[in-house]
């Protein structure tokens, strides 16, 4: 049989799309190689292909030490640990995998959001703790009656909340990058002008340089003492100390965080907290959407290999080829 072309992973991937992947690749787990340089020193004058698992590092060095890479294919639609421009600038092309985790991620958020207003992790300790015949769970200062929902990032995922909250009444507007023609909510053309016109801002945008940091303390403050803050974008888009000060003092009433700025490391101060809600990185995690997106790894590395060029290409990847 003709030895499969090598395939670089240099972090755990789903075994169920590992296995699909070695029917056409041999994959070489640097995860478990006791020298994974001396690994990618073997490949170095051959290999072409690379999957990255859940923070997989694709800078400048790793595409160094593989000269012949041709491609680099993504687990997830956010690709902010790989350098896309960097990439395109070598001629090597990079994949996500949109849409396919579009409405499990509206799901999640939602979910958060709807956690966090009415503190259902807290009731559900407050049960499990035996609290209950002593008194009734308190009500909650929060509810979703009456919010303002405003969208950080209102790309296909970010519509995929809106029209879940637009069911439950919720009037939206959103920040971006510019206004978008085909949506009915008002656009905000800076992030502090949104949370200044909302109490409920839900963050759903890609992390990277452009976006680092920029929940400061003046936007936790513009969204003020009756604020919540939903995160499900990356945790790089937050200040985290200042949010921190921020639920302490009173700032903001609460936030739901799916995503944070160290995974999996989540500072003490935050976990002492009691008017968060933490999930560990979940947004896409179901059975069904984790094989979907693995199932477009394979997709976009297989039909590059079988010459018809990649399935879905990040927007810095120049494709088609000029
Ligand atoms: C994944 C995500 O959990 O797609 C993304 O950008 O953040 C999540 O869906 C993650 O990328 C892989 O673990």
């Amino acid at each position: 049989m003709p030895q499969l072309p090598d395939l670089v992973l240099p972090r755990p991937m789903l075994p169920h799309t590992v296995a699909t992947l070695e029917r056409f690749f041999t994959a070489h787990r640097l995860w478990e190689a006791a020298d994974a340089g001396a690994v990618l020193a073997r490949l170095a004058p051959s290999c072409r292909f690379a999957a990255m698992g859940s923070h997989a590092v694709g800078d400048a060095a790793f595409m160094d030490r593989l000269p012949k890479l041709e491609i680099i294919a993504n687990f997830g639609v956010g690709y902010d640990t790989i350098d896309a421009g960097e990439a395109a600038r070598r001629g090597i092309l990079v994949t996500n995998t949109p849409d396919v985790l579009n409405e499990e991620v509206a799901d999640t958020a939602l979910a958060l959001l709807l956690a966090t207003v009415k503190e259902l992790p807290q009731a559900d300790r407050y049960l499990r703790a035996g609290q209950w015949p002593q008194a009734p769970y308190r009500l909650t200062p929060a509810t979703l009656r009456g919010r303002k929902l405003g969208i950080a990032g209102l790309g296909r995922i970010g519509k995929a909340i809106a029209r879940r909250a637009e069911a439950f009444g919720l009037p939206i507007a959103y920040w971006g990058r510019k206004p978008q023609e085909d949506v009915p909510y008002a656009y905000h053309a800076s992030l502090k002008g949104l949370a200044q016109a909302v109490d409920t801002l839900l963050l759903i945008l890609p992390g990277g340089a452009e976006t680092r940091s920029i929940v400061d303390a003046q936007v936790l403050e513009a969204l003020g003492p009756d604020g919540i803050l939903i995160n499900v974008a990356r945790g790089s888009v937050v200040d985290e100390a200042a949010l921190i000060e921020a639920l302490r003092g009173g700032t903001i009433l609460a936030a739901g965080l799916d995503v944070f700025a160290d995974e999996p490391h989540v500072p003490q101060a935050l976990i002492e907290l009691p008017n968060v809600v933490l999930l560990p990185h979940v947004g896409s995690a179901t059975e069904h959407t984790r094989r979907a997106m693995g199932q477009l790894v394979v997709d976009n590395l297989v039909s590059w290999l079988e010459g018809n060029g990649p399935v879905t290409p990040v927007a810095e990847t120049p494709w088609p080829r000029t």
